[in-house]
């Protein structure tokens, strides 16, 4: 049922990507005139082994654990003929931004050396979770959920799996069987993957095969190994612009970005060009959903030339405001300080 393939299956052009190992970071500058979604083919790839090739004629989903009353499986015809919601939903890994703790903080962490390129925002229709647990009587007694990949076992741990709390599970939770109108990419799950709105990537399990339902608290090497008491995205900012973009001096320009938190709406955005001596505030436009990014510009004309460096910091609903330092953390998760974004003015 399982065939195993190249690590990514799509086309990872040095344009749009950088490749590390095997995951590929997006390249910030490749959002640049795009809309609100992150195109498939550029959209982050993060893979503890190697994108599987998986046969919707013999797969099912199975939902089975002492928390539901009536254990199914069920079908990719299926699954598509259920009611269907749709969501424009970020899944950002847990490690995005773990290079600036090295670059920025003199205080490198182990792991992917991601810039701010593992996010992307994509449209996600599928069935909600917790219409599928109900469909199997899930009961009072629940506690979590543990949805497992069908991709290759992780070295010496098994297979990719997290468990989620019911709660979670039976809020806003998605198994998405389409991404930006297209059934999911090989490399972002197919034929089913969950999407889990504001959490950390790892909770967004592709490959889906099984998901067991406890009436005990479940736990995986990806709760207690790795990405242990991580839940909810912190607040982060990028330009979409090349690392050492080249300016042209005396010319208005018009930058632009996007700003994201896991724990609620963007409400303010500002940019610094003299290193953090002083802030303008940037404009919003477009929309900005709930556990998405706001977009948003500002003007700039760089009176000299030479090296320089762009900052954006902001700040979401729940009054979060991106730091200047990020604490120390031991895995280089949840990198939220202000980056450092280096830039050069050149004679136009
Ligand atoms: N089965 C499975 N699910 C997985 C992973 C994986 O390696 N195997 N990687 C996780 C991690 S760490 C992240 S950040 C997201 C990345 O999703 P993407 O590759 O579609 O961008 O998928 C998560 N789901
Ligand atoms: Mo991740």
């Amino acid at each position: 049922m399982t065939q195993a393939m190249a690590t990514i299956v799509k086309p990872l052009p040095d344009h749009l990507f950088r490749v590390h190992g095997a995951s590929a970071e997006m390249r910030w500058e490749t959002m640049s005139g795009q809309g609100y979604h992150t195109p498939n083919d550029r959209f982050f790839v993060r893979n503890h082994t190697f994108t599987p090739l998986i046969d919707v004629t013999t797969w099912r989903l199975q939902v089975h654990g002492a928390g539901v009353r009536c254990p199914r499986a069920f079908g990719y015809d299926e699954l598509r003929a259920m009611p269907s919601r749709t969501f424009d939903v970020a899944i950002e890994c847990a490690g995005n931004g773990r290079r600036f703790y090295g670059t920025q903080q003199h205080d490198g962490a182990p792991g992917t050396q991601w810039g701010l390129g593992a996010i992307g925002v994509a449209r996600w229709r599928g069935v909600p979770l917790r219409y599928l647990l109900q469909q199997a009587g899930v009961l009072p007694g629940a506690i979590d959920v543990l949805p497992t990949g069908l991709d290759a076992p992780f070295e010496d741990y098994g297979h990719v799996r997290r468990p989620l709390p019911i709660d979670k599970a039976m809020d806003d939770v998605l198994v998405a069987y389409e991404m930006n109108g297209t059934p999911l990419p090989p490399d972002h799950g197919f034929p089913v993957r969950l999407v889990v709105p504001g959490w950390v990537g790892i909770a967004s399990i592709k490959w889906l095969g099984d998901i067991e339902v406890s009436t005990t608290e479940l736990s995986s090497p990806w709760n207690t190994v790795f990405y242990a008491n991580v839940t909810t995205q912190p607040v982060k900012s990028a330009f979409e612009l090349p690392w050492n973009a080249r300016l042209p001096v005396g010319k208005p320009h018009v930058l632009h970005g996007r700003s994201w938190s896991g724990r609620g709406r963007i409400v303010r955005v500002e940019v610094s060009f003299d290193g953090g001596i002083s802030w303008r505030d940037a404009e919003h436009h477009g929309q900005h959903l709930v556990s998405a990014w706001l977009p948003w510009h500002i003007g700039w004309a760089p009176r000299r030339t030479g090296p320089g460096v762009l900052m954006a910091r902001a700040t979401d609903e729940t009054g979060s405001t991106q730091p200047l330092i990020t604490p120390r953390h031991p895995f280089g998760y949840h990198f939220d300080a202000v980056v450092q974004h280096p830039i050069h003015v050149v004679n136009g």
